[in-house]
């Protein structure tokens, strides 16, 4: 079922941004392994001899086919499902579990319910939400100021995938360390602007090391989706919070990244000192496929108050009369930089690109 790694497109290479992680997550795997050969000997004998039906609790980290990563503790399980559960629930990445040792492996009897899943993304194209990830507590979208202006349209599409799934958003602005001062009073309206819809927005810099504390704290012992255009930087605050992580850095193209396209739909990759990041190929398609156009302005929290009042049921706040939406930019009402982008990520549902 591979099918040929299609030829990076130069400046469009999302891919590359989680390919490092990838290998992080295989080399965690791999140390396990090693590591746990005789230990899980002994915890499959100690569970043979005493309580043989115990279930244990356990986080899905991997899945391939039929088969699944489950961390137990410091532990990774290799697991499969029992007849019983299989084909009545698709078990995912994220997805809390119990499962039941049998011998070195696992046998998963249950799933707990969702706090909420990733299931907008789609690598075949539109209308083809597939649930990908389950109990993800943050979606962490980083800019740059490199490249100038940050590119506040793709924070504006993540925000509405977070909006539409439930998850909390944060932002985070990297690269502080190259702003010039007229661009940082630029930024600071805009931060301020994101501060007041309850987005936090941090600044950082993997150079300099500013806020990347902050940025560690933010992290830690959550499960956080990070989101970002390849190139703002994720890489490289990753590697100043955890060297040991020891990610690859700077234009990395496709033909690195193996064992791309396999059946892999995501996987977790836990962070040295607690937490875990999400880390899924299809995210680079910024999963507003399935949004229906009429839709989107819901997704824009601040459109809200004023999305009943439209003359239209089915308004899209583009050029109809009586679009209260318009009229609360026109008045000063609404932001009128949120509403550009929204324009463009709404162009992008009806034609597009
Ligand atoms: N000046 C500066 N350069 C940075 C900073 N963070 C990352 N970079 C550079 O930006 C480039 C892309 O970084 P990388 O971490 O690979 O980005 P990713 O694609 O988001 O993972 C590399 O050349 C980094 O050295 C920063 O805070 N300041
Ligand atoms: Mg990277
Ligand atoms: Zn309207």
């Amino acid at each position: 079922m591979t099918s040929p790694a299609p030829v990076d497109s130069g400046g469009n290479d999302y891919d590359e941004k989680y390919s490092d992680l990838d290998e992080f997550h295989a080399k965690e795997v791999a140390r396990d392994q090693s590591r746990g050969k005789r230990g899980r000997k002994r915890a499959a004998l100690k569970s043979q001899r005493g309580s043989k039906n115990k279930s244990e609790k356990g986080r899905i980290i991997s899945r391939s086919r039929g088969k699944y990563k489950v961390q137990v503790g410091e532990e990774i399980v290799p697991c499969f499902i029992k007849g019983s559960l299989a084909g009545f629930e698709s078990p995912v990445v994220g997805d809390y579990v119990q499962i039941q040792r049998d011998g070195p492996r696992g046998v998963l009897v249950a799933v707990e319910p969702r706090e909420n899943v990733l299931s907008r993304i789609s690598e075949e194209g539109r209308n083809q939400a597939r649930t990908l990830a389950a109990n993800i507590d943050q979606l962490v979208i980083v800019l740059s100021v490199q490249p100038f202006p940050p590119r506040w349209v793709l924070a504006d599409r993540l925000l509405c995938l977070g909006e539409l799934e439930g998850f909390d958003s944060i932002l985070v602005i990297n690269k502080w360390d190259l702003i010039s001062p007229e661009e940082e009073e630029e930024v600071e309206e805009i931060e301020a602007l994101y501060r007041s819809l309850d987005i936090p927005v941090y600044r950082t810099s993997a150079s300099t090391g500013l806020g990347v504390e902050e940025f560690g704290e933010l992290l830690k012992d959550k499960t956080s989706l990070l989101g970002g255009h390849s190139g703002v930087g994720k890489s490289s605050l990753l590697n100043v919070l955890h060297p040991e992580m020891d990610l690859a850095v700077g234009h990395v193209n496709r033909a690195t990244g193996k064992g791309r396209h396999t059946t892999t739909l995501a996987k977790l990759v836990r962070l040295p000192n607690g937490g875990y990041l999400v880390d899924t190929p299809g995210f680079r398609e910024f999963g507003l496929g399935d949004v229906e156009p009429a839709e989107l302005g819901r997704c824009y929290k601040d459109f809200r108050p004023f999305l009943g009042s439209c003359r239209f049921k089915n308004c899209l706040h583009l050029d109809e009369p009586g679009c209260r939406v318009v009229e609360a930019v026109e008045d000063g009402d609404l932001s009128n930089f949120r509403y550009q982008n929204y324009l463009q990520i709404l162009s992008g549902l009806l034609y597009g690109g």
